[in-house]
Formats: C-alpha cells, structure tokens, sequence
C-alpha cells in the first residue's frame, strides 16, 4: 500500500490532499519535525533529504510535492487532477507547482519557521518578498475561481497549504488577497481536504 511521510500542517498536506482527491487507498507515517525525527538513520534511509513528504511506492520512493503530485495525476487520470493528456497544459501544471515549490515556499518558510525567528528589518524584508509573491499569484497565476480557471487541479491544494500558512500568521488580508482569500475558503470545504484536514488532526483556517 501507498505510504507517505508527512508532518501534520506542513507542506505534505499538498500530496496527502493528492492522494485524499484520488481517493486511492493509502497510509501515512507521521514524521514530527520538531522533535527532529526527520534527521533519524530510519527515515533518512526514506528521504537522505530529511524533509517531508516522502511517498512509498511499489516501485520505490517519490520526493518533492511537485513530483507527486504530478505521478498521482499521471497514475490515476481518469479523476482528472491535472491536464496529463495535454503536454503543454501539464508543463503549465508543472511550472505552477515549480513556482510553488522553488519560489514562494522558500520565501514563506524563512519568513515563519527561522530559527531563531527573524527580527527587525530582517523580518520586514522578508515579509515584503512573501507579499509580493502573494501578489504575483492573486494578480496574475491564479485565473480563478481555481488556478486554471474552470477545473480543479492539484495545484489548487498545493497553493492552500501557503495561503493556510499565511492566514494562519495573520497576512492573508481578505482586502489585498480577495481572490486568494476565496480559493483558500474553497479549497478548505473540498471533502478531500476535510478528509486530509481531520486525518492530520488539523482544522479548517
Ligand atoms: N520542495 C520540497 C520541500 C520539502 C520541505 O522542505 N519540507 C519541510 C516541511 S514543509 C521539511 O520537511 N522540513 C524539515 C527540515 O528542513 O528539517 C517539497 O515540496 O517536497
């Protein structure tokens, strides 16, 4: 059976949401970063990376958010989670989720989980790159009412586990962010994501 590694509230939840959408069956391990386990010899010999998620599969092990997203679009295509059949729509897909991953996932990461936290001015130049990443979303990438316009894709979970974070540290401004706001909402009230939300133990933001 499917495994994947996750760390309740963390960027994971793009590939748990995945796997909850496709409705395959599937377990998770939980991986508590805090307590430093991803950093243990038994999950290392899963990720030498030491980052979440991870997915086990029958033919090995699949990292990055980005790429399992894409495998679990391509595996079961007829729930139509990405435009697979279509190469330019699905490099379209792939570089959503590579900005995600490469641009406005580490913005957000050194903003809310530096240790020790940013301070001062520091803080405040940090802040203002996630802003203008958020922007750069809600003006331009997200079509809406999903980030491809009509159809849902993966990459509409993937980008709620930022606005989530973003909401959650208090600077997803409904008045700045509108468009992101409501996709945020939408996303939340998926069943998958209730699903993937309670399996997490989490709630909705
Ligand atoms: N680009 C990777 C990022 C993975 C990542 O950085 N995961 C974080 C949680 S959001 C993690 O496990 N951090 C633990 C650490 O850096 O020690 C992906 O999307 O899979």
């Amino acid at each position: 059976m499917l495994n994947l590694f996750i760390s309740p509230g963390a960027c994971a939840m793009a590939s748990h949401i995945a796997l909850e959408e496709a409705g395959v069956e599937h377990q998770t391990t939980v991986i508590d970063l805090r307590q430093g386990q991803q950093k243990t010899p038994e999950y290392l010999a899963v990720n030498p990376a030491g980052v979440t998620p991870a997915l086990k599969t029958d033919q090995g092990v699949i990292t990055q958010n980005a790429a399992i997203l894409a495998w679990v679009a391509q595996t079961w295509p007829d729930k139509k989670l990405a435009p697979v059949d279509d190469a330019f729509e699905f490099a379209r897909f792939n570089a959503f989720n590579g900005f995600l991953a490469s641009s406005l996932h580490p913005a957000m990461g050194r903003l809310l989980f530096s240790r020790p936290p940013l301070e001062g001015e520091v803080r405040d130049q940090a802040m203002e790159l996630v802003l203008a990443k958020l922007q750069l979303v809600e003006d331009h990438l997200l079509k809406g009412p999903w980030v491809f316009g009509a159809a849902y894709t993966l990459s509409d979970g993937y980008l709620s586990v930022f606005t989530r974070w973003a909401r959650q540290a208090g600077f997803l401004d409904a008045g700045r962010f509108p468009k992101l706001s409501g996709h945020l909402d939408a996303v939340q009230a998926r069943p998958a994501v209730v699903r993937m939300l309670a399996a997490e133990g989490l709630s909705a933001v």
